[in-house]
């Protein structure tokens, strides 16, 4: 019984999520599914990403948090139509749902929108058993979280066309076996395109942004 609901919710979130991936399409608009463990540095890639698009790129941004508008706040000053969805009013899910996007997508100005970025909410596990309709899922996962990560949380990485490994500008401090690392997100996910960055010195930024433009240009 509990695994007919549990299919149902499912079925019912690929729904939704197929009905956003149609309106997205229509509009031309490149959407990204940013995903990763709290703390790994989603919102200050994008500050990074947002800065280097500002007047090249028409950007849109979904925020997901279970509570709070702080990340929202921290991307403001670059202007782009950004909208917040708060988990917490309905029930404090760990992801967002297909449905819960659809609530954001009417509320942003999709005719003038080319790519839309999507900010999950802070999880390994969750977010990447839901289809929203996204282009692309990726993945942040950085140096401190250890280079066990892609082995113990497989399917966020399987389910992922890129990996962003961030806070590199830490290899050193932490003794990151950054090989090691890669040999793991190869063995879950050989066709995983993995990009070492650091938001804090803007390294790998060049490379994110031209792999963003292979996306836009269906070539990623
Ligand atoms: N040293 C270092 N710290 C970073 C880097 N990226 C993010 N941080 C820090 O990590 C913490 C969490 O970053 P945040 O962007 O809020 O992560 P999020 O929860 O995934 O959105 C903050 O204190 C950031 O300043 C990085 O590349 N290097
Ligand atoms: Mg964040």
């Amino acid at each position: 019984m509990e695994i007919n609901v549990v299919r149902h919710i499912l079925h019912a979130n690929n729904q939704v999520a197929a009905e956003n991936r149609r309106d997205l399409a229509t509009h031309h608009i490149t959407a990204v599914n940013l995903m990763s463990s709290p703390g790994a540095g989603k919102t200050a890639i994008l500050e990074r990403t947002l800065e280097a698009l500002r007047g090249r790129v028409r950007a849109g941004i979904i925020e997901g948090d279970i509570t709070t508008t702080l990340d929202a706040e921290r991307l403001a000053r670059f202007d782009f139509p950004t909208v917040q969805i708060n988990t917490e009013p309905f029930g404090g899910d760990c992801h967002l749902s297909a449905s819960a996007i659809r609530g954001a997508l009417a509320q942003l100005p999709l005719p003038d929108l080319e790519l839309l970025f999507i900010e999950n909410v802070g999880n390994l596990v969750c977010p990447a058993e839901f289809d929203i309709g996204e282009t692309a899922k990726v993945v942040v996962l950085s140096l401190p979280e250890g280079e066990d990560k892609p082995l113990k949380y497989p399917l966020m990485f399987r389910e992922s066309k890129a990996c962003l490994l961030n806070k590199m500008d830490l290899a050193t401090v932490l003794g990151t076996d950054v090989d090691r690392l890669r040999e793991h997100l190869r063995r879950v996910n050989p066709g995983l395109k993995v990009i070492p960055v650091s938001a804090r010195t803007g390294e790998g930024m060049t490379e994110w942004l031209a792999w963003l433009d292979d996306l836009r240009a269906g070539k990623a």
